[in-house]
């Protein structure tokens, strides 16, 4: 039977995903399964669950990446993989990442259906913290697969209440002991939802992604002075939050200096005491700086460094940039792209070809494998928000096309 007309099962995806979007409720209709808290352990073990149910053997590395692994008549050649992420945001939707992971399990049991063997072995990867929520910066454990961050410092990151990475991946039970480096991909194809609006604009089942817009991320704190809002005169004070507000300001202006195509705002805050009638002493501030130019991105950061000396100056506080990172991918394959442009040929789905502004594991996993992205349509593109909504009929073509992809890559020659 050509392998053409062989299709997932998306009854059967759909109780996956609807099983998935129960564990971590949000506040309305989302979830808030931030990485390595109890709801994505329980998470992670229903996948692991799901996963052996269809046959397949588990790997866990030490940073808690999960490789579920489908044998194939040659398991001496390294596995075509697929994945994603399971963790979320804490107003996440329910499909953001999710859709990647459980499309690739997806594929495996449609596989399994048909008796259908690959040459290859496969492998459906979740990667671990792809959001950042907790610890940042985001993609920590697909970064590390990548050797762009050590296993000793992401096991010592820790989030706002102080808690540590590596004692967290313990608590739920995934710090596995396969080693993070050497283990070898094919290649890795990461199917994710758009997280923007222009497929469902153009009514495209498929976005083909070509590369990733360049992105920044600054944590900086302020160092002040705790003294009393009432009698300490303006020339006395030294208010962390003041320093802080002044970046937050001039962040948000440089974004708007280069619209439309850029990004560039302050998403959260922290403070100490934070409490009526006391300046706080302490402020610390997450900045995200993005455009789909290089040389852009660079200018913007550059603009952004400046803004934080003077916001110190101007708020008479010290500042420094604790933590910073870059994302940005500009090194998916080109064999891989062409084989999923060749192969939605061949099953008559229409796609366009596209940035990703969000970022993504497969950035990482591109530095170590041949890797590409397949994008599917999300309502009005809306996302880090409870109401992410997809269709199943507007997401099939993608899941097919992942298959077919998947099949061809680890079947030739
Ligand atoms: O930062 C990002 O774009 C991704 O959602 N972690
Ligand atoms: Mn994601
Ligand atoms: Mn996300």
């Amino acid at each position: 039977m050509s392998t053409n007309r062989l299709e997932v099962d998306g009854n059967r995806l759909w109780e996956t995903l609807m099983r998935s979007g129960e564990i971590g409720p949000g506040r309305s209709t989302g979830l808030n399964r931030p990485a390595l808290s109890t709801a994505d352990g329980e998470m992670r073990d229903q996948f692991v669950d799901w996963c052996k149910a269809a046959g397949l053997t588990m790997r866990v590395d030490q940073v808690g990446n999960i490789f579920a692994r489908r044998e194939g008549s040659d398991n001496a050649l390294p596995p075509v993989a697929m994945g994603s992420h399971l963790d979320t945001q804490i107003a996440g939707g329910k499909y953001d990442g999710i859709l990647g992971v459980l499309a690739g399990l997806e594929v495996i049991r449609t596989l399994n259906d048909r008796n259908i063997t690959t040459r290859r072995p496969l492998e459906v990867i979740c990667w671990t913290n792809e959001e950042g929520a907790r610890f940042q910066p985001p993609m920590m454990g697909a970064g590390a697969f990548a050797g762009i961050h050590t296993l000793d410092w992401v096991l010592d990151q820790r989030d706002d209440d102080g808690e540590r990475f590596g004692d967290e991946l313990e608590r739920i039970g995934y710090a596995g002991d396969a080693k993070l480096a050497g283990h070898e991909l094919d290649a890795y194809f990461e199917l994710h939802i758009e997280q923007g609006p222009e497929l469902e604009a153009e009514g495209l089942p498929v976005g083909i992604v070509t590369g990733g817009f360049v992105a920044f991320g600054r944590q900086v704190q302020f160092h002040g002075e705790t003294a009393h809002s009432g009698p300490t005169p303006m020339d006395k004070r030294r208010n962390a939050l003041v320093g802080a507000a002044y970046l937050i300001a001039a962040v948000n202006d440089i974004g708007w200096k280069y619209h439309p195509d850029a990004r560039s705002t302050t998403t959260r805050i922290q403070l100490w005491p934070n409490k009526y009638g006391i300046l706080p002493d302490w402020a610390e501030v997450t900045v995200d700086i993005r455009h789909p130019d290089r040389k852009t991105a660079e200018k913007m950061a550059d603009e952004v460094s400046a803004a934080i000396a003077e916001a110190g100056e101007k708020a008479r506080v010290d500042v420094e940039v604790v933590k910073e990172w870059e994302f940005g991918c500009d090194d998916f394959s080109d064999d891989c792209i062409d084989l999923l442009r060749k192969t939605a040929g061949d099953l008559d789905i229409p796609y366009a070809e596209m940035l990703s502004q969000a970022g993504h594991d497969a950035y990482h996993v591109a530095k170590v494998a041949p890797t590409a992205m397949i994008f599917s349509p999300c309502r009005e593109g809306i996302t880090h928000n409870e109401g992410e909504h997809i269709e199943k009929r507007d997401t099939l073509p993608a899941v097919n096309l992942l298959m077919h992809a998947v099949l061809e890559r680890a079947n030739r020659s």
